[in-house]
């Protein structure tokens, strides 16, 4: 093995190979901290170049690769399995001029989305993406997952922002496709393949994105209710009266009462409610008196407060965006962030204390999602030894209610041995000969996605 670290070293520089055990101990652990692994080396390319040489050596070597864009995933995908050598991306940080012709911009896979943001921004461009994780979390992985997020109910997830993308493949080859043409019909689209493909395909060093216009003001609601069919019925509502709905989120009196004792925030109301709803509407000219409108009419409303300002609006996203923080900080969490269709959403939060309870008697479950898109984050503390049985009950719940076991964090390691719940057997065996076509000696990411 010395030998291939010295090839590694040659490659990348000798600084950019650690094997200090304390040098490497950030990139084998994952942020929730359930995940843990050791590499042979984490090794940090410069260049696209550098990548493709990394890939040759360890194919050549027949040493895996596990690959890390900012560590910010949650279900293990970036987290070594042991004795294979971890890719890190943060340094393919080149980003290009905006392109205000087309719209676009393209990016190093190691590009924070917040680095993005403030790059495009000037121009009046937006990433159509956001998330609470955008200082950390770079566009490679966010692609490589296809990442969610806060916006999914205006603009999609990341698949939907991606025109373009340079990759190296398992053999070393690069395949480059950033001239991000609106139409381009000349086979098969490995763009779109790689977007989600979790690192098993094929290593994304550029991505191109589309750009959304700049929204510069917006309004924000916190609308209590009595639970999750009246938060279905507001959402219905917002969906048809508001043209500038941007995010419609999800909590419960447990999850508030847990973000307000981390962050010593004041009670939203008076009164604590079941549910809670956040509804966002961004747009150019002030959208505050259409969400009132709305509101106003709105039966399934018992209370709201609304913010237009930069203050007021931050002061009530956290109450959403830092449920995983404050989670995070009450212990180390078993993470299912799960979907079903809105007709089976109130079923499943109903059902899912008594699945939990099932599988760990006294853990504490903590619900909260993406309301838009029928995702909950099913959030389990104190689950002790019976983890796998809480995802294994929670997973078969969601399935049985026609749900995906994955919304937007992907499988990873984690779920890996439950895509059969999601994934019919013909496209599991699809899945695995594309696979096998495109990394025949499964050097890339094995154990992510395909158990
Ligand atoms: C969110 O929506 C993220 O805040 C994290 O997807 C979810 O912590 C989680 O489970
Ligand atoms: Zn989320």
């Amino acid at each position: 093995m010395s030998d291939l670290l010295d090839v590694l070293g040659e490659i990348v520089g000798a600084q950019h190979v650690l094997t200090d055990g304390d040098l490497k101990a950030q990139y084998e652990t994952d942020w929730t901290r359930r995940f843990h692994g050791s590499s042979l080396a984490v090794v940090r390319p410069g260049d696209t170049g550098e990548v493709s040489s990394v890939i040759r050596a360890c194919a050549e070597a027949g040493v895996p690769l596990t690959v890390q864009g900012g560590n910010t995933g949650l279900v293990g995908g970036a987290t070594p399995a042991g004795g294979d050598v971890l890719l890190s991306l943060g340094r393919l940080t080149e980003m290009a001029e905006v392109d205000l012709l087309e719209g676009q911009v393209t990016a190093g896979a190691g590009v924070t989305l917040e680095r993005l943001q403030q790059h495009a921004r000037p121009h009046g461009l937006d990433v159509g993406v956001d998330l609470a994780a955008r200082s950390a979390a770079t566009v490679g992985g966010l692609v490589a997952t296809n990442a969610g997020g806060l916006r999914v109910v205006r603009y999609g997830s990341m698949r939907d922002q991606l025109t373009g993308i340079e990759a190296v493949l398992a053999d070393g080859s690069v395949v480059t496709r950033l001239a991000g043409l609106a139409k381009d019909n000349t086979g098969y689209d490995l763009t779109q393949l790689l977007a989600g493909s979790e690192g098993t395909l094929a290593v994304i060093t550029k991505v191109r994105l589309r750009l959304v216009p700049l929204l510069p003001t917006r309004a924000v609601a916190l609308v209590a209710v009595s639970g999750v069919p009246a938060a279905i019925e507001l959402l219905a509502t917002a969906r048809a009266g508001l043209a500038s709905l941007s995010a419609a989120e999800l909590f419960l009196a447990d999850g508030l009462d847990l973000v307000r004792a981390h962050g010593k925030l004041n009670a939203p109301f008076a009164e604590a409610y079941p549910a809670y709803v956040t509804l966002e509407c961004s747009a150019r000219t002030d959208p505050t008196d259409e969400l009132l409108e709305v509101l106003g009419e709105s039966e399934a409303v018992l209370d709201a407060t609304v913010a237009s300002d930069a203050t007021g609006v931050a002061r009530l996203w956290a109450y959403r965006e830092t449920h995983t923080e404050a989670i995070s900080a009450a212990g180390v969490p078993v993470k299912l962030d799960v979907s079903v269709p809105l007709r089976e959403l109130a079923g499943l939060v109903d059902d899912l204390p008594g699945t939990v309870a099932g599988a760990a008697p006294g853990a504490r479950v903590l619900i909260f999602g993406h309301l838009g898109e029928g995702n909950l984050h099913v959030n389990v503390l104190e689950a002790g030894d019976r983890s796998e049985a809480v995802s294994e009950a929670v997973l078969e719940l969601v399935a049985s209610r026609h749900g995906s076991i994955s919304s937007e964090h992907g499988v990873g390691r984690a779920k890996a041995h439950y895509l059969g719940l999601s994934r019919s057997d013909a496209e599991i065996a699809a899945m695995r000969r594309i696979k096998q076509a495109m990394d025949p000696a499964g050097t890339l990411n094995p154990g992510v996605l395909l158990a």
